[in-house]
C-alpha cells in the first residue's frame, strides 16, 4: 500500500500567536478544506497521514511515498524548505493551491509536480501517472467543468482537536476583477455554483458541533445573486445558521438580504477596502458604490445580519486622514468587527508586476505577504505612517468602550429577539472583539500587531 503525506501550512503571522500562546488561539486553529476534498478523491489503496504544522511540525523522519502540500503564497517559503527536504530523500512532492498556480515556475524548482487549479479532476490523473513512474510537472483542471464535489473527508482529521470543522462551498472564484485579489485570476475570473443537492448533502454530513452552524468558505456567496437566492430558498427548512463573505453590492437587493437572513445567515465579511473613491477606481473594484455603504450596512442590520468589515491600507490615494474617516465610517455604521490589512501585491497578480517594475516593493520574502506586514512602499505615505495609521485604528475600533458598546448593543437585540440565531450573534460579537483585543494586547508589545514593517 502507497503512503502518501498530506501537509497544510500556517503562515508567520498566526505562528507567531503560539509562543505566547494566547488565550483563544486554538478557536482560531482551521482544518485544510482542500486537503479533505483530495482524501475524498484519493482511491482506498493508499494510506494518507497528515501533518498540520497548526498543531505539529513536519516529521522528516517519515517515509511517504508521496508527498501533497496545499500552497497559499503566505505559507511557500515553508512548502519550499518542505519540498526540498523530501525531494532530496527521493520522496516525490506535490503542490497544489493559490501560489503554485499563479507562480508555476518557481514552485517548481521545490516540487516534482504542481496542480494547477482545482484536486477534481487533475489529481486521479496525477496519482495514475505517479503509479506508472511517469508524473508530469503540471496538471492543468479545466474551468469549465462542473462543480461535482465529493463530501469531503473529514476523518482524516480525526484526533486534530479543531473545534470547527463545518466548512462547505456552494461555489468557486469570483466575476469581479479587483487588481489586489488572487482569486479572480486563480479562477480565471470564473464563478462556477454546485448543484444545490449537493450542498445540502454535504451541509448534513458536517461533523462538528454545533452541526447546525456552518462556514461557506466562498469568495463571494452572492456572486451569482440568482443561484443565491435559489440557494438560499432551500437552506430555509434546514434551519442552519451560516457565515460566509460577500460583496457589499449585496445592499442593492434587498430580496436577496431578507433571504439571506431567512435562510440562517448570521454574519457576513464585507470586503468595503475603502472610502476613497480614487482607490476603488484603481483596483478596478466597480462593484463597491461608496454612496451606498451606509445604506447596505443599515439593510443587513435590519435583517439581523451582523458585518465584519474588511478594510485594506496602502492604496496610492490614501493619505494619513484616511484612517480617521474609516473609523468615523466605522463608528457611524455601528459596525460590529473590522480588519484592518496592508495592501498586498500577490505574486502572480497584474498589482504584483506595477509595484516591482516601479521597485515599490520592499521584500521578497513571502511569508510577510499575509496581509499583516507592510511589503510596499505606499505613494501618499511613508511605511510608518501606514503602520502607525494600522495601529491607531485596530486599537481604536477596538477600545474597551467601544467594544462593550456593541457588545451590549448585540445583547439587547438578543433580549428583544431571542432565538439561537442572535445568541449566537452576541456570542460571536464578544467573541471576535474579545479576540482582536487579545491580539492586540499581546502581540503589540514587541510591535507585532500587525508586524512591524522594519522586522521585514
Ligand atoms: C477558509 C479560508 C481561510 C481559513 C484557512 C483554513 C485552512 N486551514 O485552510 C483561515 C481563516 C484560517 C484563513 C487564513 C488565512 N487566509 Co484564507 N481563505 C479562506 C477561504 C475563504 C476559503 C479557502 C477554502 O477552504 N477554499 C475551498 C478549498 C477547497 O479550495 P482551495 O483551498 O483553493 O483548494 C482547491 C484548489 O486550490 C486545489 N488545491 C489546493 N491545495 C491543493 C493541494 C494539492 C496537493 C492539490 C492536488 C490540490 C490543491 O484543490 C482544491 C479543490 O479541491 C479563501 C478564499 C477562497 N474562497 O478561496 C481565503 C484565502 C485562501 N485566504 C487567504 C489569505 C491571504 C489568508 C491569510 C494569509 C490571512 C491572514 N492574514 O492571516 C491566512 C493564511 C492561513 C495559512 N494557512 O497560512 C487568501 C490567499 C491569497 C493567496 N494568494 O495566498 C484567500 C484566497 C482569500 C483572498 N481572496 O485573498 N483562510
Amino acid at each position: 500500500m502507497k503512503k502518501i503525506l498530506f501537509i497544510s501550512l500556517i503562515n508567520d503571522y498566526l505562528t507567531a500567536e503560539k509562543p505566547n500562546s494566547p488565550k483563544g488561539t486554538i478557536f482560531l486553529r482551521f482544518p485544510s478544506l482542500a486537503l479533505a476534498n483530495i482524501a475524498a478523491l484519493t482511491p482506498k489503496n493508499y494510506k494518507i497521514k497528515v501533518i498540520d504544522e497548526q498543531i505539529s511540525p513536519v516529521d522528516f523522519n517519515l517515509n511517504p511515498d508521496l508527498v501533497a502540500i496545499t500552497v497559499n503564497t503566505s505559507v511557500s517559503k515553508r512548502a519550499y524548505e518542505i519540498g526540498d527536504i523530501f525531494k532530496k530523500k527521493g520522496v516525490k512532492v506535490v503542490f497544489g493551491g493559490f501560489h503554485p498556480a499563479l507562480m508555476p515556475k518557481e514552485s517548481l524548482k521545490h516540487s516534482d509536480a504542481i496542480i494547477i487549479g482545482d484536486a477534481e479532476g487533475s489529481w486521479q490523473e496525477l496519482l495514475n501517472d505517479f503509479e506508472k513512474g511517469r508524473l508530469k510537472s503540471k496538471y492543468i483542471s479545466d474551468q469549465d467543468i462542473s462543480l461535482d464535489i465529493k463530501t469531503p473527508k473529514w476523518e482524516i482529521f480525526k484526533g486534530f482537536g479543531y473545534i470547527n470543522t463545518n466548512f462547505v462551498e456552494t461555489s468557486r472564484g469570483c466575476t469581479h476583477n479587483c487588481k489586489f485579489c488572487s482569486t479572480s485570476p486563480f479562477y480565471n475570473h470564473k464563478h462556477r455554483t454546485r448543484p444545490i443537492k449537493d450542498v445540502i448533502r454535504d451541509i448534513k454530513k458536517v461533523k462538528s458541533f454545533p452541526k447546525k452552524f456552518i462556514f461557506f468558505v466562498d469568495d463571494n456567496i452572492i456572486c451569482d445573486k440568482k443561484y443565491a437566492k435559489k440557494l438560499f430558498k432551500a437552506l430555509i427548512p434546514l434551519k442552519i445558521i451560516w457565515i460566509s463573505q460577500a460583496t457589499t453590492d449585496i445592499g442593492e437587493d434587498e430580496e436577496l438580504v431578507k433571504l439571506a437572513s431567512l435562510s440562517g445567515c448570521g454574519g457576513l465579511f464585507l470586503g468595503f477596502d475603502s472610502i476613497s473613491r480614487s482607490n476603488l477606481i484603481d483596483m478596478s473594484k466597480n462593484h463597491n458604490k461608496i454612496d451606498n455603504y451606509k445604506k447596505t450596512v443599515k439593510l443587513l442590520h435590519k435583517y439581523g445580519i451582523v458585518i465584519e468589515a474588511g478594510f485594506i491600507f496602502g492604496f496610492d490615494n490614501d493619505k494619513k486622514e484616511n484612517f480617521k474617516e474609516t473609523l468615523k465610517f466605522l463608528t457611524e455604521t455601528e459596525i460590529e468587527s473590522f480588519l484592518a490589512m496592508y495592501l498586498t501585491p500577490i505574486p502572480g497578480t497584474k498589482i504584483y508586476d506595477d509595484y516591482k517594475k516601479e521597485k515599490r516593493l520592499l521584500t521578497y520574502d513571502y511569508s510577510k505577504y499575509d496581509f499583516r506586514h507592510n511589503v510596499i512602499k505606499p505613494k501618499n505615505m511613508t511605511p510608518e505612517e501606514i503602520y502607525n495609521g494600522i495601529n491607531w485604528i485596530s486599537s481604536e475600533f477596538n477600545s474597551k468602550k467601544r467594544m462593550a458598546k456593541r457588545t451590549i448593543k448585540r445583547f439587547f437585540y438578543f433580549i428583544k429577539n431571542p432565538s439561537i440565531k442572535s445568541l449566537l450573534q452576541f456570542i460571536g460579537t464578544l467573541a471576535i472583539n474579545l479576540a482582536f483585543r487579545n491580539r492586540i494586547k499581546n502581540l503589540s508589545k514587541d510591535g507585532t500587531f500587525p508586524r512591524d514593517f522594519r522586522n521585514i
